[in-house]
């Protein structure tokens, strides 16, 4: 089921390889098929630019910052089935840092959710693809998202309530840099060790900003990972523009016994983009038809294809 679901979300017709679900292993190594999720990641990013360009409004930095982390998420490690998104057996992904809609959104539409046609009613009025995420009108999202900080304490309930089930499937959590400035973030830390929450497993989008200036400035979080070791999980460490070290430490963390696990993924807001990469602008901004077409041609769409492509979205 994986490597299907891997196939569709990179769009290419692959071998049908060996799937491993022993000890932890998510997926054969043959079938992680890097340079396929490398591409799914420009395309990924094509589809945020061209979202917030046609929404008016969004947020490009943290949306392009965990593009990596999603795209092999979905695309390697988690267990889950695009055409039955209720699929009792599924892993969990909580997307806390919500205002990274598009993203999700993006992954989701190349993943078979639902057609990537529709990802342009972005920010429409009466569109399911709102700024933050809406469980109820999004086939694939488990919890609406948003407000942020709130994101790991869900988590901590869906792997209990998980437990309680005598159900063996995984919960994921995308949390933000500045959501580990959040009380309620260490709360819920300390409460998943309480409980040996192993299968609950967070990665951190470590991009050293947030809306007002530099995390580090606005409020430190460091040492990082030395307050989550003190929290009593297992840390991991990746750059988190790097598919090969995302799928390895997720891997890692899946084969884990009674410690919940978390990666700190180094990455860079508004990666892929220049005059984006490490801006506070950008944080929030929309895409003007000037710098839409700067950004698509960074993404390798000429200007052909862009005219094209503002009625046909894929590549
Ligand atoms: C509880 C709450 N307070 C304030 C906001 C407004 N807000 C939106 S994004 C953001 C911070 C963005 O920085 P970070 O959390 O590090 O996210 P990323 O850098 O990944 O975009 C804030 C404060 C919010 N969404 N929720
Ligand atoms: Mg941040």
């Amino acid at each position: 089921m994986i490597h299907e679901y891997a196939v569709r979300l990179t769009n290419v017709n692959t071998r049908v390889g060996r799937l491993s679900r022993g000890e932890g292993a998510i997926v054969a190594e043959d079938d992680i098929r890097f340079g396929e999720l490398k591409r799914t990641c420009l395309d990924v990013r094509r589809d945020i630019v061209r979202m917030i360009h046609a929404g008016g409004s969004g947020h490009p930095g943290g949306s392009l910052s965990a593009v990596e982390l999603l795209v092999a998420l979905y695309g390697s490690v988690m267990r889950v089935r695009p055409e039955d998104p209720d699929w009792p057996e599924r892993d969990r992904l909580i997307v806390s840092k919500g205002h990274a809609s598009s993203a999700l959104y993006a992954v989701l539409a190349r993943s078979g959710y639902f057609p990537e046609g529709d990802l342009l009613t972005f920010n429409s009025p009466g569109s399911r693809f709102q700024k933050h995420i809406d469980m109820h009108r999004v086939p694939g999202v488990e919890v609406s998202s948003g407000s942020l900080g709130q994101g790991l304490s869900v988590g901590v309930g869906m792997a209990l309530a998980d437990r309680m089930d005598g159900r063996a499937r995984r919960v994921f959590v995308l949390m933000s840099d500045g959501e580990c400035q959040a009380g309620q973030t260490w709360e819920a830390a300390m409460a998943a060790s309480h409980f040996k929450l192993g299968g609950l497993i967070a990665f951190i989008d470590h991009n050293r900003l947030q809306t007002d200036g530099a995390v580090d400035d606005i409020m430190s979080i460091h040492p990082l990972e030395d307050k989550w070791r003190a929290f009593g999980w297992d840390v991991r460490r990746v750059d988190g523009h790097d598919i090969r070290q995302i799928i390895d430490a997720a891997r890692a963390a899946c084969r884990t016994g009674s410690k919940p696990q978390v990666v700190v993924a180094d990455t860079v807001k508004g990666k892929g983009i220049s005059f984006v990469e490490n801006s506070v602008a950008w944080h929030s901004h929309p895409f003007n038809d000037q710098e839409y077409q700067a950004a698509m041609e960074e993404l390798g769409v000429s200007s052909l294809a862009r005219g094209q492509d503002s009625h046909v979205p894929t590549e």
